[in-house]
């Protein structure tokens, strides 16, 4: 097999503000990129996270999106093209309408997604 024939993947993390979607990544890639700025306690992503991850079959390219809901744009951008999401939830604090809509917008667009509950050891 060819590296033209092998599957690639577009996989997206989506979540509410500070729910861990750049701390995944880092952990799937720890050469991944990350576009963030200092926020109080740490950082916030406001463009996007990059990483990729390889198995024996395919190529995944894992994007990361800011939790910020006022970047709305910035997550349309980079949903283009998903061949499917995760939406991440962070446990720790009630479930909020933000995330509600983040899912609402997954199932309206038919990609396949996952639910990963985040912050379960706290
Ligand atoms: N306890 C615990 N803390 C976590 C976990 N994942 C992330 N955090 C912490 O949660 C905070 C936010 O993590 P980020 O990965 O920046 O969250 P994010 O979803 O990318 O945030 P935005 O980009 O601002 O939406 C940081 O202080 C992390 O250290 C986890 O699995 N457990
Ligand atoms: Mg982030």
């Amino acid at each position: 097999m060819t590296m033209a024939d092998e599957t690639k993947l577009k996989i997206v993390i989506f979540g509410a503000f500070g729910a861990g979607k750049s701390t995944l990544i880092k952990t799937l890639d720890p050469e991944s990129k990350h576009i963030e700025a200092n926020c109080a306690g740490g950082t916030t992503t406001v463009a996007l996270d990059f990483g990729r991850v390889q198995n024996n079959c395919c190529r995944i390219h894992i994007y990361g999106t800011p939790g910020q809901e006022r970047f709305d744009f910035a997550r349309e951008i980079i949903a283009k093209g998903m061949d499917g999401a995760i939406l991440l939830v962070d446990v720790t604090s009630p479930l909020d309408q933000f995330t509600r809509h983040l899912s609402d917008s997954l199932h309206s667009a038919k990609v396949p997604f996952m639910v990963f509950l985040n912050k379960c050891g706290q």
